[in-house]
């Protein structure tokens, strides 16, 4: 793994974000959607809104875990708004919306640099008060709505409806079989670009964003070794938001970044990690309610030489062992992750749960073992 020096801070910050408001999952079904999300990540649905609202194109669904948001958008009629993308891309994340505390001058900022605008500035309203947003776009077909919602009450954005729990989880919560909740944030989003496009990305964060590029990176010594992929990670100035950003790399086998790029039908969002406090506890309950976890073989924990970096976490390592949890330790702490198998039939956005002890970094320590466990799953696909 390599390290570089490239740890820039931005003190004037061009493009000062709050977080990520909300990720939107454009889908083929939404309400079988919030239905998985509520079972098997313990969402809470909050609001809907569709056309029971007068919204004669979607359903949309909008499931909580602490901060982390998730918009799950279906198309009620043939050629809705949005089947362009699902007939595409098949279930995936059209938008990854930030919230800002200035609209205006975010998309101002952003087009001038070169980012392509794709709604200008604009007041939305309802009863509960008024929001701004604009949208930008990104990378395939996703966007950045950019978002101020400190004028606004509601439960979302204006139109929507409060809307209670999908499942009620209360009876299993108070018996002790379920956590609360199973995260609490979205910790970071991935985007895989185009071969040689990486570069292009980390151009465009910084430029329109002012984003900075982290320390941790897989480089081309690294990604011919074992893991086909080169990436780099951009944060803005706070580390609130953090994109790692993949390209593929020219190796013997198909890169995974291939597969998805081939599969997703053409750059898109890859992962999505999610903050928990206890990844144990959340990994039981995802597992038991059906959620697919990528297997680490028993060699990865009985290796000496991993014993010794991690040292003591907070839990011992066979009940890490027993759910294939992975361990990595740097100079800030250390960390605790685990990935699903992805979420829909392609073999494309998937989720990673990470339990993090001081470290700020994405565990470059597990790569080699990661990287084997999702190309034993490409091979399973015939994708190798
Ligand atoms: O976000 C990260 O960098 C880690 C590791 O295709 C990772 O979660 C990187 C690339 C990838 C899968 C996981
Ligand atoms: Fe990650």
């Amino acid at each position: 793994m390599t390290q570089t020096l490239e740890n820039a801070t931005s003190t004037d910050d061009v493009f000062p974000v709050k977080g990520v408001d909300h990720l939107q999952f454009l889908v083929g079904n939404a309400k079988q959607a919030a239905h998985y999300y509520s079972t098997a990540f313990g969402m809470t649905c909050v609001a809907y809104r569709g056309p029971e609202q007068g919204y004669r194109d979607h359903a949309e669904y909008v499931l909580v875990s602490g901060n982390a948001r998730f918009l799950i958008t279906g198309a009620v009629h043939a050629g809705a708004p949005g089947s362009d993308h699902v007939a595409k891309h098949s279930d995936g994340i059209r938008d990854i919306a930030l919230a800002v505390p200035d609209v205006d001058k975010a998309y101002a900022h952003a087009v001038s640099a070169g980012a392509r605008g794709v709604t200008e500035p604009h007041d939305v309203k309802d009863e509960h008060g008024t929001i701004r947003v604009a949208a930008i776009s990104t990378y395939g077909d996703t966007l950045h709505t950019l978002i101020d919602r400190s004028g606004y009450e509601g439960p979302f954005l204006p139109g929507f409806v409060a809307r209670g729990p999908i499942v009620d989880r209360q009876p299993a919560i108070d018996a002790g079989l379920q956590p609360k909740r199973y995260f609490q944030a979205v910790d970071h989003v991935v985007g895989n670009v185009e071969l040689g496009k990486m570069d292009e990305w980390v151009e465009f964060y910084r430029r329109v964003m002012g984003f900075t590029n982290m320390a941790e990176f897989i480089g081309d010594d690294i990604a011919t070794d074992y893991s086909a992929l080169m990436s780099k990670v951009v944060a803005d100035g706070t580390r609130k938001v953090k994109f790692p950003l993949n390209e593929p790399a020219v190796s013997q086998r198909k890169s995974q970044i291939d597969e998805y790029l081939e599969f997703y039908g053409g750059p898109g969002a890859q992962h999505v990690a999610v903050a928990t406090n206890d990844i144990i506890a959340s990994v039981d309950a995802m597992r038991a309610a059906g959620c697919e976890f990528l297997d680490t073989p028993d060699s990865y924990y009985d290796d000496p030489e991993l014993r010794a970096r991690i040292g003591e976490v907070r839990a011992p390592i066979e009940e890490l062992k027993k759910r294939s949890i992975l361990v990595d330790r740097d100079e800030d702490g250390y960390l605790l992750q685990i990935f699903t198998r992805p979420v829909q039939d392609r073999p494309t956005v998937f989720f990673e749960l990470i339990e993090r002890h001081g470290s700020l970094g994405f565990g470059k320590g597990n790569f080699k073992a990661l990287f084997e466990a999702i190309e034993r799953e490409q091979e399973l696909r015939g994708n190798l």
